[in-house]
């Protein structure tokens, strides 16, 4: 190890970190000091010497990520931004983990400069932050293809650090194995392994060598140990940086470094005490720490001046790094003004001009009457998309054929020399992602792609199947971040494979996220329109489309009406002269049973409204006038019909409303057959229409 220097004042600023995290977490009350302690020297030794980032502009394109994926261990980041010169005060420390305080138990994306996303649901940081790795790796690919391997200023790394428990989680094997398959090479995992949980030593839950599983999935490993052979410990921050400096010649590769620490190090009486994972000390650890490393005991909150200003310094090579990729980003510019216009319109969410001409396009394909699927609607308007925004990419977790998730033609995102008979192109720049049978790798990596470029990723499976990516889907809404999710076989009436595939709790499930956009289109017009949508928003918000298996019929009206209709989330379908007697609103493939159900009542002289509802959350951000004009208040006989628990319903339904729904698991059978045994059928509408109204004529007799 040659040009590392490690001096008194960046010890000092380590002491001075391991007591602050100490403080802060007394006063608070609660959280996580141990692994905040131990682990100080490891991410100082990061933000001072390794990662590339610029304290004064916190987003600077340039920048490498970091990723704290135990986000338990907040303080240990806050930390060092504070120490960097983020904009952090010492007063915000005594306000952590209190209501509106700055610093959150848990980093939360966007709360603080500095923090690149969410985490405390262990695992997730660590399989997110290969989706970091996959979106830079697209991104450069995108839009500076040629460049030699570490001279594009698109070329940044994605530093991680993670705990047993990160490594123990589900998602973090199935990312990590993707990664490795991907060669990852810019992506740098620091393993925290001190081998404590919160149940005591690790042992009990983890006993295989997690260097030899990494390796196995290709990832280049090392490991440090600050437990001396002879039982002693030694922070040796020279051998660390040692370690990092070797794996940063290894480029084709991911790297896990393995870090043996011991929790809490030096506090007497905590260190690697499972005590100290997540509770605070107490006053006398507390005391004895700050005495053990030079600091008065009496005092909290100690700022070591000379420690502060030498870390400080680290804001000045920062502004140098981040002048000299100006340089080279100006020159990028200029070399390629149309990469440069498109990458400009990428960072601003705009869309490109024929973005509307593309879609009108597919439109112009359809007839009503048609009967298709409309999870192939939604590949034909992705395919639309792909062709006018080359930004926009993605796939499935082993289901594309299934999901219709390809973008037609393009290739598969390998490195190189993983072409497959079935995927003969394979480029860094490739558009089409595999995910294997991953959902919730999926789920993470395509949260770490969105945050990590201004790239646009898609992800599809069976909507049975969301459940097991709901932990990413959850933190997209919470991080409030425009992930699209394609599931498709969205009922009972993908028919043969049974009730372990056919989803009925879960647009339930899906709509009870806050955030989340549940759009579930009638028809190939309302799918085409869904998409344009959610793309003309242009919110935050992470968007499920909701598909199905089974043709469905392409309906006149919403080929008149869905354009404006399902942006608004609902609208009038069908209409009667004067006001209804009934309202049926329906979703997805029931709406042309509501359509049907209304000209059986017609002639019964039933007036009906059908209101096709394609998105609950964007019905509702409509003003009051529009939902009154929709769904009149002094109606109140109301039908819904979904092919799901009729939960969400009941809002509307009012006292009176009748839900055509299922209430059980699915059946064995035919598609048709399963609708049909189950309720769903356009008589069965008409009779619930029918009895809603004499619920309401019952009431006035009352
Ligand atoms: C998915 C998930 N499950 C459970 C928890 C609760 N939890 C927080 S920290 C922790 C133990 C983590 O152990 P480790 O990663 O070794 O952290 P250390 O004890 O070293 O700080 C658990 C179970 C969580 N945050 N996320």
């Amino acid at each position: 190890m040659s040009d590392f220097a490690w001096t008194d004042l960046d010890q000092r600023a380590v002491n001075m970190s391991k007591v602050l995290a100490a403080d802060a977490v007394e006063k608070a009350g609660s959280g996580h000091p141990g692994s905040a302690i131990s682990m100080a020297p490891l991410v100082y030794t990061l933000y001072q010497r390794f990662i590339k980032h610029d304290p004064n502009d916190p987003k600077w394109a340039g920048r490498d990520r970091f990723i704290l994926s135990g986000g338990h261990v907040s303080l240990v980041q806050y930390i060092q931004l504070y120490l960097a010169g983020y904009g952090i005060t010492m007063d915000d420390f005594k306000n952590f983990r209190t209501l509106n305080g700055k610093l959150t138990g848990h980093p939360e994306y966007g709360q603080i400069p500095g923090i690149e996303m969410t985490t405390g649901p262990l695992g997730q940081g660590l399989a997110s932050s290969v989706g970091f790795a996959y979106g830079q790796r697209f991104e450069r690919a995108l839009l500076d293809p040629k460049a030699a391997a570490g001279t594009s200023p698109f070329d940044h790394r994605v530093w991680v650090t993670a705990g047993e428990g990160d490594i123990e989680e589900g998602v973090s094997s199935e990312a990590s194995s993707l990664a490795g398959n991907e060669k990852l090479g810019n992506l740098f995992v620091i393993f925290d392994a001190n081998h404590i949980q919160i149940e005591g030593d690790t042992k009990i839950s983890l006993g295989e060598d997690v260097l030899k599983r990494y390796e196995a999935y290709g990832w280049y490993t090392d490991e440090v140990s600050f437990i001396q052979p002879d039982g002693s410990y030694k922070e040796d921050v020279a051998a660390f940086a040692d370690a990092i400096s070797k794996a940063e010649k290894v480029t084709d590769r991911p790297h896990l470094i393995k870090v043996d620490t011991l929790m809490a190090w030096p506090t007497p009486g905590k260190t690697n005490d499972p005590s100290a994972h997540g509770s605070k000390l107490g006053a006398e650890a507390v005391a004895a720490l700050k005495k053990t490393l030079g600091f008065d005991p009496q005092q909290s909150f100690i700022v070591d001046k000379d420690a502060l200003a030498h870390a400080r310094e680290v804001a000045a090579r920062g502004l140098k790094a981040h002048a000299a990729w100006d340089k080279a980003y100006q020159a990028w510019r200029s070399a390629n003004p149309d990469k440069a216009a498109l990458y400009d319109r990428m960072k601003e969410h705009r869309l490109p001009e024929d973005f509307d001409a593309a879609l009108d396009k597919v439109e112009a394909g359809f007839k009503p009457g048609d009967k298709v699927a409309t999870r192939n609607s939604s590949g034909a308007a992705i395919n639309a998309i792909a062709s006018v925004m080359p930004e926009f990419w993605g796939g499935s977790a082993d289901l594309a054929g299934s999901n219709k998730t390809t973008i037609n033609g393009a290739a598969s995102f390998e490195p190189s020399d993983e072409a497959t008979k079935q995927w003969p192109t394979d480029s860094p720049a490739g558009r089409v992602l595999h995910f294997g049978v991953r959902e919730f790798g999926m789920g993470a990596i395509t949260n770490g792609i969105l945050l990590g470029s201004d790239t646009r990723p898609f992800s599809g499976t069976f909507f049975q199947f969301f459940d097991y990516m709901r932990g990413a889907v959850r933190l997209s809404a919470l991080m409030d971040i425009p992930n699209i999710y394609v599931w498709t076989h969205d009922s009972v009436a993908l028919g043969e494979d049974g009730p372990t595939h056919q989803p009925i709790e879960h647009l339930t499930a899906a709509r009870s996220i806050p955030n989340l956009d549940v759009v579930r289109p009638a028809d190939e017009y309302e799918t085409v329109e869904a998409y344009r949508a959610l793309f003309k928003k242009n919110e935050t918000h992470p968007t499920a489309m909701i598909l199905t298996r089974q043709g469905v019929p392409a309906l006149a009206e919403t080929a008149q009406k869905a354009h404006d209709g399902v942006r608004r989330g609902a609208y009038v379908l069908v209409d009667t002269e004067g006001t209804p007697d009934v309202i049926i609103m329906a979703t997805g493939s029931e709406v042309h049973l509501a359509v049907e159900a209304a000209h059986q009542l017609a002639k019964k002289g039933i007036e009906a409204r059908v209101v096709s509802v394609p998105c609950m959350e964007w019905f509702e951000k409509q003003d009051p006038e529009y939902r009154e004009a929709v769904l009149p208040a002094g109606v109140k006989a109301r039908v819904s019909v979904e092919a799901g628990l009729a939960m969400p319903w009941y809002k509307y339904l009012g006292e009176y409303g009748k839900p055509v729904s299922i209430e059980r698991f699915g059946l064995q059978g035919a598609g048709d057959v399963n609708m049909r045994v189950l309720g769903m059928t356009a008589e069965h509408v008409a009779d619930a229409a029918q009895a809603s109204l004499a619920a309401v004529d019952a009431s006035y007799n009352c």
